[in-house]
């Protein structure tokens, strides 16, 4: 698929040799409906089905996810890009870089984004986020990825009231959003991306729906208000999608950006767990919440709980696979977490990597289920194994490859 082969050509080959098949039962189950795809500001998985002082963190989502498919084993790969890594891994498929945000590094790019091949199938594409647009570089590396909107905060009304932390509160922003939604031209893809959930997880009074935390650390406290606004806010803005008529004909992703809280936090964390935090479980508190809603198909008994190993890299082509778009000729390096070959093997830029038996971390290895700590040799067969696909995937990057892309029909 490539005008300029030569430089590819051992990328293409790994790639074509470990590509997973979508499963017939699945593919084209999304077709032709709305994508509305939600960032999940520093959202990460322990939250779900937990509680605090006897009160749900996410009452909404606890309930929607038993009508939707959900991935309870999936660990963000965001680097000091942060929010923007997670971003570009769901748009992309690559991988982010070492070092610094590649929404800044390389924004004038060529990519064949999640939303280019949306637009290729007929559909309007969007991104909306109440912060500056030049925030992440947003403003430019939204242009190389494609979407042919972006509603950044000169789109949305923020006052003082409707504002906490870094701006425009998930409430009202999710709000305004579907006035904007509404009017897009159909079949549409948005993606959306929320704020209120940032650190230091600042909140009014009044959107305090449980207590904050009673540990030393006003950080860890405050976090579970914030995610519990947030859940809050997803619930209002499903309502709103079903009073606007958007409901029935979307579909529906949800999923963390990357976590929240970071391993200062250890003490706080650790009381809440109610145990020691070993080196396994900071690596476990990587996981964040996959999503994704199907109305009519996932939902009345239908939903799906998925505990294979997973990773980000895995979202682009997984919704493509339902939205019924074939990625078999595509650049990407995750592969459809609905596929009956899909490989359990996520794989970090520091080294660490699980799988569906073990975890590797701080150079111990771990049996992944138990946490126990096992021999290293066990872990040998993986251990390096990822410098190769992270290299191919630099190079697309470093090289800017997928210029000399062209998709074939
Ligand atoms: C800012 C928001 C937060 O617009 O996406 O970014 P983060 O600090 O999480 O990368
Ligand atoms: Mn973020």
């Amino acid at each position: 698929a490539f005008a300029d082969g030569t430089k590819l050509i051992d990328t293409q080959n790994y790639i074509r040799a470990n590509y997973a098949p979508p499963n017939k039962e699945f593919f084209g189950l999304a077709k032709g409906r709305n994508l509305i795809l939600v960032s999940l500001e520093s959202t990460q998985d322990f939250v779900i089905h937990s509680k605090m002082n006897g009160k749900e963190i996410t009452p909404f989502l606890n309930q929607f996810m038993k009508e939707s498919y959900y991935f309870s084993n999936l660990y963000h790969q965001t680097g000091q890009g942060k929010t923007s890594d997670a971003e570009f891994l769901v748009e992309n498929s690559l991988y982010p870089l070492n070092r610094g945000a590649v929404f800044f590094t390389h924004s004038s790019n060529t990519y064949h984004s999640l939303a280019k091949s949306l637009q290729d199938h007929g559909y309007y594409t969007a991104a909306m986020h109440a912060n500056n647009k030049s925030f992440w570089n947003r403003n430019i590396m939204y242009k190389a990825i494609g979407y042919q909107k972006f509603f950044s905060s000169t789109s949305y009304t923020i006052t003082t009231d409707n504002s906490v932390g870094w701006g425009l509160k998930d409430i009202p922003f999710f709000e305004q959003s579907i006035d904007i939604i509404k009017k897009l031209s159909k079949p549409f893809y948005v993606k959306m991306i929320t704020l209120t959930n940032h650190h230091p997880f600042r909140l009014n009074v009044e959107d305090r729906l449980i207590e904050e935390y009673d540990s030393n650390d006003s950080v860890v406290n405050r976090y579970f208000t914030t995610v519990r606004y947030e859940d809050e806010a997803i619930k209002k803005f499903i309502q709103k999608l079903k009073d606007e008529k958007l409901y029935d004909k979307s579909i529906i992703v949800l999923y963390g950006d990357h976590h929240g809280i970071s391993e200062n936090h250890q003490a706080a964390m650790s009381q809440y767990f109610e145990k020691e935090i070993t080196p396994y479980d900071t690596f476990n508190l990587q996981k964040i919440p996959l999503i994704i809603h199907i109305p009519g198909i996932t939902d009345h008994g239908r939903g799906i709980t998925f505990s294979k190993v997973v990773g980000q890299i895995d979202i682009r082509p997984t919704l493509l696979h339902l939205m019924g778009i074939n990625t078999r000729n595509d650049v990407q390096f995750g592969h459809d977490l609905l596929s009956p070959s899909y490989k359990q093997h996520v794989i970090f830029r520091d080294g660490r990597f699980v799988t569906d038996q073990y975890l590797w971390t701080a150079n111990r290895c771990y049996l992944r289920k138990t946490g126990t700590e096992v021999d290293v040799r066990r872990c040998k067969p993986f251990i390096g194994e990822e410098s190769r696909v992270f290299m191919y995937s630099d190079k697309i990057i470093y090289g800017d490859l997928l210029r000399f892309y062209k998709a074939r029909k």
